[in-house]
């Protein structure tokens, strides 16, 4: 019909939604293998890092002198652990998560898949440029990079691409987004699909700050086209981006816990709108914190630091909000499945499938992480534990537990699902996920004892300190305890993992997606789908919370910090 024709008043129909072929999800799926392929393969060396560094803290085994000429430095595995686990392992586990996810949630193609393919290229293209210098010992600068340490050109190069494929995995669900939307109007957006957009989002603004330091500030100092850089700028810069990181591996865990997991122990979830006010908040609150990382840099006023903590503990909310809705989704689960009392449910929680394991384990850890944080927020008693070893105490349970046990765990569903195989051992993916469960409780209880109690510094090689004392004896051999069950259970995992690829074990029954049913089956309101209040809110918030900062930084840029190597 000619839009002549359309008599006056019409409305338009929505274009006939487009439903998902067996074709379409052999390329979905295909895309996400790939990406949880380099994921795990990247866990795995990342993790044997870790390992080799807290021997060497605990003046165990110092196993550096070993690893010439591949390994040359203590610093140099530092940078390759943080590297590959905390950015490749997540960022590519999430991107293949979501991928996998959202258009099975959406029951729609993605809009434009080459658009998938592209950002897999971009990423891995990235990866491997910035690992050849980090092997080759010419970009050792840890994976915060702090200036005035200079790393190899190409590092920043491939970090930027890495990024940048990134947000074209963002850009392929925003558009699939929004064909669905269209073919879909008046229709709440599933929560699987909206939490997952949104953590793209987030990660979208999030890498700006980043983006900025690198293409204004550290590629041209390292070509040589500026002499100097501003060492507070670039941190600044930095850390706009480094808060808001450490939600883009949270969430995806939230998004799990929320709209999958119940699903895993015949629970429902507890509320759904509350679900996604929690993801709202975090879009609102993850980047205007990032002053929370610098409380003991000088040059940004006390005020300004001030401001960041009480941001910060907005941003603990959600968090909070969590922890008592999806337990009250678990313990529906839990009580469907014949549990009594007050707390004796929950035994009759899905214990013995160890991706539902995994994954209440992961959520218990991150208790104590969670705590930690907002330990660390609070201005005055971060001083005491700054620069310590209470920092990778606090980590290890956060993006070290709360997120890689999660990912671990979900694998569970996911690996056998892509591959149609049978998870190799259910007994030993349970063994994996408890030894790693008590792996990181004696680790970071370790970790952050020698940090509040004497001050460890982190990032140092412990073992060559000078000032080494014999009091941490007792923490230092907690940690090595921790450790072994950390390397029992990251060998189980990779090896679960490659059986159930290479051994084609028939499962018993088709595996699908969790996904969990609100209690309330009523649509939550338009307010908690609708984008622009919070999406402005977002931007709003970052203008105010870094915009005058950020201004009197850049008018007063001192461009005097060389660049230096100091491995
Ligand atoms: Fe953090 C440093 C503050 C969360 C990661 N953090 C770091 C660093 C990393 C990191 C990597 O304010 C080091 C960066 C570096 O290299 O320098 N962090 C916070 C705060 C939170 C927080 C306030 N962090 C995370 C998460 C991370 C992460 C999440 C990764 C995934 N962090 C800081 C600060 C520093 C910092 C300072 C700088 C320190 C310094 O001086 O250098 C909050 O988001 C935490 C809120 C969380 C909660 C917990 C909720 C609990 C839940 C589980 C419930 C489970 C139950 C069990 C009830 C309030 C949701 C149910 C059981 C059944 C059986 C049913
Ligand atoms: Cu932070």
């Amino acid at each position: 019909m000619s839009v002549q024709a359309m008599p006056a008043g019409a409305v338009k129909a929505p274009p006939v939604p487009v439903t998902l072929t067996s074709k379409d999800l052999k390329t979905i799926d295909r895309i996400s293998g790939l990406n949880i392929i380099v994921a795990i393969v990247a866990l795995s060396v990342g993790a044997l890092l870790g390992v080799f560094q807290g021997l060497e803290h605990s003046k165990v085994l110092d196993i550096y002198p070993f690893l010439q000429p591949v390994i040359k430095t203590y610093y140099q595995g530092l940078t390759l652990h943080g590297a590959l686990n905390a950015i490749t392992w997540t960022t590519f586990f999430i991107c293949g998560f979501f991928t996998f996810s959202v258009p099975r949630v959406f029951n729609r193609p993605l809009r434009y898949p080459w658009m998938s393919w592209l950002a897999f290229g971009l990423m891995t293209v990235g990866l491997v440029t910035a690992a050849v210098p980090m092997l080759l010992n010419n970009a050792s600068v840890l994976y915060t990079f702090y200036p005035p340490m200079l790393a190899d050109v190409w590092f920043y190069v491939g970090l930027t691409v890495l990024v940048i494929g990134s947000w074209i995995v963002g850009y392929s669900i925003y558009f699939t987004y929004y064909a669905w939307r269209k073919e879909h109007p008046g229709e709440r957006a599933p929560f699987i699909a909206l939490s997952s957009t949104i953590t793209m989002v987030l990660w979208q603004i999030a890498t700006l700050g980043v983006a900025a330091e690198i293409l204004f500030q550290l590629i041209p100092l390292s070509l040589g086209l500026i002499p100097g850089t501003d060492v507070l700028l670039d941190r600044t810069l930095f850390w706009w981006f480094g808060h808001p990181l450490v939600y883009f591996w949270l969430l995806p865990a939230y998004v799990s816990w929320y709209g999958m997991m119940p699903a895993q122990t015949n629970g429902k979830m507890f509320s759904e709108p509350l679900a996604r006010l929690v993801f709202w908040l975090f879009l609102i609150f993850s980047t205007p914190v990032g002053f929370h990382h610098q409380y003991a840099d000088p040059g940004i006023p006390q005020v300004w630091k001030f401001i960041h903590m009480l941001l910060t503990m907005g941003v603990g909310f959600p968090s909070l909000i969590t922890a008592f809705t999806v337990v009250a989704s678990l313990e529906i689960g839990a009580r469907a499945r014949g549990g009594r009392g007050y707390l004796a449910w929950i035994g009759r929680l899905n214990w013995g499938d160890p991706s539902y394991a995994g994954q209440n384990l992961a959520m218990i850890l991150f208790i104590f992480g969670g705590i930690g944080g907002l330990i660390n927020a609070s201005y005055t008693v971060n001083m005491a534990m700054h620069n310590t070893m209470w920092v990778p105490g606090h980590f290890h349970l956060t993006v070290g537990s709360a997120t890689t046990l999660t990912f671990m765990a979900i694998a569970y569903w996911l690996v056998p699902k892509l591959t149609g195989h049978k998870l190799f051992t259910k007994w030993l993916a349970l063994a994996q996920v408890w030894t790693w469960f008590f792996g990181m409780l004696f680790f970071s209880n370790a970790y952050h004892t020698l940090g509040l109690i004497f001050s460890v510094p982190r990032r140092t090689m412990l073992g060559q300190a000078p000032y080494y004392s014999t009091q941490w004896t007792p923490q230092m051999m907690e940690s090595v305890l921790g450790l072994l069950f950390l390397s029992i259970s990251a060998t189980l995992f990779f090896a679960i993992m490659i059986l159930t690829v290479v051994v084609p074990r028939k499962l018993d029954k088709p595996v699908e997606m969790p996904v969990a049913v609100p209690l309330d089956p009523k649509p939550s309101p338009k307010w908690l789908d609708t984008w622009w209040p919070w999406l402005n809110g977002a931007i709003a918030l970052v203008i105010l919370s870094y915009g005058p900062m950020l201004f009197q930084m850049i008018s007063n840029m001192p461009l005097w910090a060389r660049g230096m190597s100091v491995w």
